[in-house]
């Protein structure tokens, strides 16, 4: 006689999740399967299938070492017609007749819905349990959020710092501030090289997985090879130290630096193992702070870090659920231009977008300034549709959940949620991407001209958006000075300005090249 079933989704690869805890492995059946809908909800990278397949098939065998009896569905075996979560439970209550089941709540509104149908749907009890793998609940967040007039991530990590006393001395913060940004804007050095993440060689099970990724979906952008990526707890844990050892000393003060061909600069690279459920965000911030009271990383280092895991990570987590189930949906700017073909090709002339491309297709990564900076920015500017470059996200990086990527691509990129994830349209001209990078000196485009048929797209971009969602940001502190220094520019100027704009958007309409 089964028990439960405890359902294990592929980003719940964590032994101690709540799902596992409630179950017992005695009477208990774990069920993991590889669906269609999943692998196809959006067309995703090949490398991020073949990582979240591997992972999930090493954490069955993880399961079964630990003595659990593992139900696992592979998407090549003879006879898996699986195309949803829907489909594999229903097959299994129906072959080993459980009292109930039981699942740790899901990343995404989509597969929440599908589940709460359940108990109606095959007449029977279904657990749904909270994902503690976070540092705040849904409800923890929403009290925090009820009553206040914005959500700023600042005052939510603070709280956040206090409830976990990560870097904390007593109730005052560690260094006498709470955050160190300032410090941690610095263009690299053009020998800036540091140790690249550690590499893992597939095994026989990843392997297997590249075979099936290829077999099954050839058209999916990037390629499952080369494959580095751990996937298995130890070899997860093995990156981590890797990060610890080798970059995070460097981390703070490069974060916002990019290079040619430097593809990782001093990040982490870890947000797909934690997304998953390989890592743990806490231990992640303890380790960092104890490499600095330990001297071995600098404060600026260690609290940028600790602020990315504890601060944005859970803030965006919590604003995904307290915004709804049509948050992906939003579009606060009415941007309308579909998203340009050389978000998948690469083929612009703009080096800085197509160097971010690139390397997300080969790697399906890339860091934070460049999702934010370049290729969000320039959604941003030119007016691309949130939900096209929603849809870009989550398909192409390997740690792309919609819990996390949403509000950072609707929110903290795109603006289009007017403004509940970001105080600022993070919007830029190309005098930011010449700063912090050495992209431009390689680019057809010339980043110093402002108007003529060579002159950066961004620059023009940059003002055109200003101009045509003036009403909205005009009053914002942060960005509404602006406007007093396109007032102070000549009035042909201005119109050249918005007259480049125009041409540049209506070729990223029709499809001409940019
Ligand atoms: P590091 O720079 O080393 O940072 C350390 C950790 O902090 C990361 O591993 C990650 O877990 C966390 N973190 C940092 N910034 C954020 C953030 N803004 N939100 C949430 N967590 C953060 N992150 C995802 O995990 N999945 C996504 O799908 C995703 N999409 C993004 C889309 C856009 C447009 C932007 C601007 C950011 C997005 N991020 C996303 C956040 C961030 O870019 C990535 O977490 C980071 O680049 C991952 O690389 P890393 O592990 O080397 O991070
Ligand atoms: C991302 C992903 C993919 C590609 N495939 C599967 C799968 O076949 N089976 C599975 O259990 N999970 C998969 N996942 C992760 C899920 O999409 C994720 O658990 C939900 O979107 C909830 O966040
Ligand atoms: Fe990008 Fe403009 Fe620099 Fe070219 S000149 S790399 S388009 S910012």
């Amino acid at each position: 006689m089964v028990t439960r079933l405890a359902l294990v989704l592929g980003d719940q690869l964590s032994p101690a999740i709540s799902s596992l805890a409630a179950s017992d492995p005695d009477t208990d059946v774990v069920v993991m399967a590889e669906v269609q809908n999943e692998a196809s909800y959006v067309p995703h990278h090949a490398k991020k299938l073949a990582f979240v397949f591997s992972a999930m098939r090493q954490f069955a065998g993880e399961l079964t070492q630990l003595g659990w009896r593992v139900e696992y569905a592979r998407l090549d075996s003879p006879g898996n017609q699986f195309r949803s979560f829907s489909e594999v439970i229903g097959a299994a209550i129906a072959r080993l007749k459980p009292e109930r089941v039981v699942v740790t709540a899901p990343g995404e509104w989509r597969v929440l819905q599908e589940i709460e149908g359940w108990a109606e749907k095959f007449e029977i009890p279904v657990e749904i349990l909270e994902d503690d793998r976070f540092v705040c609940s849904r409800n923890e967040f929403t009290t925090w959020a009820d009553g206040r007039k914005s959500m700023r991530m600042e005052y939510f990590y603070r709280e956040m710092r206090r409830k976990t006393g990560i870097l904390m001395d007593g109730d005052a913060p560690v260094g006498g501030r709470w955050n160190f940004d300032s410090e941690n804007r610095k263009p690299a050095p053009s020998t800036f090289s540091p140790p690249a993440p550690i590499r893992f060689a597939p095994d026989e099970t990843v392997h297997d997985v590249i075979a099936m990724v290829n077999d099954l979906f050839p058209e999916r952008f990037g390629d499952p090879e080369p494959f580095w990526f751990a996937t298995t707890r130890t070899e997860a844990e093995a990156a981590r130290d890797d990060f610890f050892d080798n970059r995070l000393q460097l981390f703070g003060d490069y974060q916002d630096a990019m290079a040619m061909g430097e593809r990782f600069m001093a990040h982490s690279v870890l947000s797909h193992y934690l997304n998953i459920g390989l890592l743990d965000p806490l231990d992640l911030c303890t380790r960092a702070e104890r490499a600095y009271r330990e001297g071995r990383a600098p404060l600026n280092a260690v609290e940028g870090f600790v602020r990315q895991i504890i601060g944005w990570r859970e803030f965006v987590r919590g604003v995904y659920w307290r915004e709804g189930r049509f948050y992906t949906k939003e579009n606060a700017l009415a941007a309308d231009i579909p998203l340009p073909e050389f978000y998948w090709s690469a083929d612009t002339d703009m080096q800085c977008v197509a160097e971010v491309v690139r390397q997300t297709r080969d790697e399906a990564y890339a860091h934070h300034i460049q999702r934010l900076m370049v290729t969000g920015a320039f959604a941003l500017i030119a007016g691309i549709d949130p939900h096209d470059v929603h849809e870009w996200y989550l398909a192409v990086y390997a740690d792309a959940y919609e819990w996390v990527e949403a509000p950072n691509v609707i929110g903290m990129a795109l603006f289009a949620d007017d403004g509940v994830v970001a105080s600022k349209p993070y919007a830029a001209s190309g005098a930011y991407i010449n700063r912090m990078s050495d992209y431009c000196g390689s680019c057809r485009y010339s980043v110093a001209r402002k108007t003529e048929e060579d002159a950066c797209p961004f620059n023009s971009l940059y003002w055109d958006f200003l101009i045509r969602n003036e009403k909205r940001f005009r009053s914002n502190p942060r960005i509404g000075r602006a406007y007093a220094t396109w007032a102070r520019m000549k009035p042909m100027v201005r119109k050249a300005y918005l007259a480049r704009a125009a041409t540049l958007r209506s070729r990223l309409r029709d499809g001409t090249r940019v």
